[in-house]
């Protein structure tokens, strides 16, 4: 997928339908001349409503939406005859979305499943037609209940998306090749750092017809956390992964090639390091998650695992895409690692976005007029009193 197809954040305005007032009406008719209050009610006004889709990868499809308004429901009509509910509008997003508040940057909800429904903002309930406000003591009401007001609401879907295993590692350090190797996706490579620019994502087979999926992310770098290279934004898309893999290049080129080992492996370590700090800047629920180290290009040059294992405490590789050396080994790892129980709850705290206040400023909200009609009781805003209609309809 082209680097500018992959969208993994949008702001849209969204506002729901309102209810449709409660219709005012007295029977008439040849003969009957007073045939009562016969006024119907008002139509639900559509609701906002997201939806997970397996089919999407990105947020691509909502760039240039701007706005998403659901449909008001109808007023009601004479004869009892109820207002038409409004259409409800269905956003569809990839599996992983996050909504925040588009205003204050706090977290509302996430779509994890497929099909899943949310409503995001419901849509006003219809106003009650004077049919329901007949009694004894008052046969002719003149009044109707006005329909609920829509609800608004600025968001930002961001998206998290949902792998098994996210790699982790520098520029150049041989993530897009590992996953080109162990699955079908055909992600750009090059020597030179900084080649993938957005997340790609790959199915890696593993023995007896199992698979999972595997995130590649750019590349980090010291400093990242405070904007250097690409930064940390694209570390969201590691955050529900349930297993990390660290890869770090076991043959440095600014290095003499006979450089010892014990110099080799303090760089390596070195590296890990800095890398499992700048996931630490970034959310310190990551360093939960079950890490493996893979020492890629090993090709090159080899190096006895063994010591670094014992001194970091969680298994290291050594690999090579090119040869092939070590891939079995380490899907096998992945894999026995992802079947362990504490691994497969991958729930994780989102903190509140920082949001743009100039995003901020150019929504234009503006609200439409209602038709103008003499029965109905539609247009209220602030002072919308429901004391007189205590005990009847929606306000009890
Ligand atoms: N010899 C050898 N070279 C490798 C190996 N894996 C990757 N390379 C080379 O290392 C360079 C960088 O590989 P990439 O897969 O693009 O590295 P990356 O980690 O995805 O880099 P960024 O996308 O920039 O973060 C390429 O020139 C690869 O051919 C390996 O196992 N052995
Ligand atoms: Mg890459």
């Amino acid at each position: 997928m082209a680097n500018g197809n992959f969208i993994d954040q949008v702001r849209i305005y969204c506002r729901s339908g309102k209810g449709g007032a409660g219709c005012m009406h007295l029977h008439r008719a040849k003969y009957v001349p007073k045939g009562g209050p016969d006024g119907g009610d008002g139509g639900r006004g559509g609701h906002i409503i997201l939806q997970g889709n397996r089919n999407l990868w990105t947020l691509l499809h909502l760039k240039y939406q701007k706005h998403i308004l659901a449909t008001d429901g109808g007023h009601g009509g004479q004869s009892r005859s109820f207002g038409k509910d409004g259409e409800d509008k269905i956003i569809q997003v990839p599996c992983g979305t996050v909504v925040y508040d588009g205003d204050t940057g706090e977290w509302l909800a996430e779509i994890k499943e497929d099909k899943e429904q949310l409503v995001l903002l419901k849509g006003g309930r219809g106003g009650l037609g004077n049919w329901h406000f007949r009694s004894a003591t008052n046969q002719t009401p003149r009044y109707a209940q006005p329909g609920e007001p829509a609800q608004e609401r600025n968001i930002v879907l961001q998206l998290k998306v949902l792998a098994d295993v996210g790699l982790v590692g520098f520029p150049n350090a041989g993530k897009s090749t590992l996953l080109s190797v162990v699955s079908a996706a055909k992600p750009e490579i090059a020597d030179y750092p900084f080649t993938t620019l957005t997340p790609q994502l790959g199915i890696v087979a593993v023995r007896d017809n199992c698979s999972f999926c595997m995130a590649d992310i750019p590349g980090i770098i010291e400093g990242a956390s405070e904007g250097k290279g690409l930064g940390l934004r694209f570390l969201r898309h590691i955050e529900r992964n349930a297993v990390l893999l660290f890869m770090v290049p076991v043959a440095v080129p600014d290095r003499d090639g006979d450089a010892d080992e014990q110099s080799a492996l303090a760089h390596i370590e070195k590296e890990y390091r800095i890398l499992l700090a700048e996931l630490e800047k970034y959310n310190p629920e990551l360093l939960t998650k079950a890490r493996l180290l893979a020492l890629t290009k090993c090709d090159i040059q080899t190096l006895d695992p063994q010591p670094l294992q014992e001194k970091l405490g969680i298994p290291v590789f050594c690999i090579s895409s090119v040869t092939g050396m070590g891939i079995p080994e380490l899907k096998d790892a992945l894999w026995a690692e992802l079947q362990k129980e504490q691994n497969q709850v991958i729930e994780i705290s989102h903190a509140p976005i920082a949001v743009d206040a100039r995003d901020v400023a150019d929504d234009d909200t503006d609200t439409e007029e209602d038709e103008p009609g003499t029965i109905y009781l539609n247009e209220v805003d602030e002072d919308w009193d429901l004391s007189k209609y205590k005990g009847i309809g929606w306000d009890q």
